[in-house]
């Protein structure tokens, strides 16, 4: 009676289409279709109560808009206490944080890498690759979501990739 079955948890799925978005690029590019996956969150959520623990993973697809790296929508947590680890366990990518000046920096993202982010600062994936970029994060359930924030006074640097090179560059538009 030893072998039992790990966690035994429901993952569920969510999944974030190009039509839902569009706002955070630049620009909207014509080529992409309004149902392209964009990225997927597979994810164990438990009742948001101190001490429990959320677990997901991030599958960003190597899609780009008009040159524009894909990222995920990004967020500060709602309880300005609760921090996160990433694990990158495949791909190559940006972790893009912002504190709450505004002040904005990114880590490097490879297979093995390891990312801790302070419960203060905003939080966004960028996949600079051309192969899907997988990240597994683990955070208290009730930390929240605060993506209101983000949507007001935005993340202040916007990625691109020409060829092998990638383009960091000073966003002029929300
Ligand atoms: C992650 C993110 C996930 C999707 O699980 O929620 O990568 O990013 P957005 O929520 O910004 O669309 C996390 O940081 N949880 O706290
Ligand atoms: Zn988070």
């Amino acid at each position: 009676d030893w072998d039992k079955e790990p966690c035994g948890k429901e993952v569920t799925v969510s999944t974030k289409l190009y039509k839902d978005a569009k706002d955070f690029y630049e620009s909207v590019d014509e080529s992409l279709h309004d149902d392209t996956v964009m990225y997927e969150v597979y994810s164990v959520s438990s009742q948001s109560e101190p001490g429990k623990l959320n677990w997901g993973l991030t599958v960003m697809h190597p899609v780009k808009v008009n040159g524009e790296c894909n990222m995920t929508r990004g967020h500060f947590h709602e309880n300005m206490d609760c921090e996160e680890y990433y694990w990158c366990s495949k791909g190559t990518g940006l972790l893009m944080l912002m504190d709450e000046e505004g002040k904005c920096w990114c880590e490097k993202m490879y297979e093995g890498s390891l990312h801790h982010i302070r419960s203060d600062w905003a939080h966004r994936l960028i996949n600079t690759g051309d192969t899907y970029l997988k990240v597994v994060a683990c955070w208290p359930a009730d930390a929240g979501h605060d993506y209101a924030r983000i949507e007001h006074s935005g993340f202040t640097y916007r990625v691109y990739c020409e060829g092998k090179d990638i383009i960091v560059k000073e966003r002029r538009t929300n």
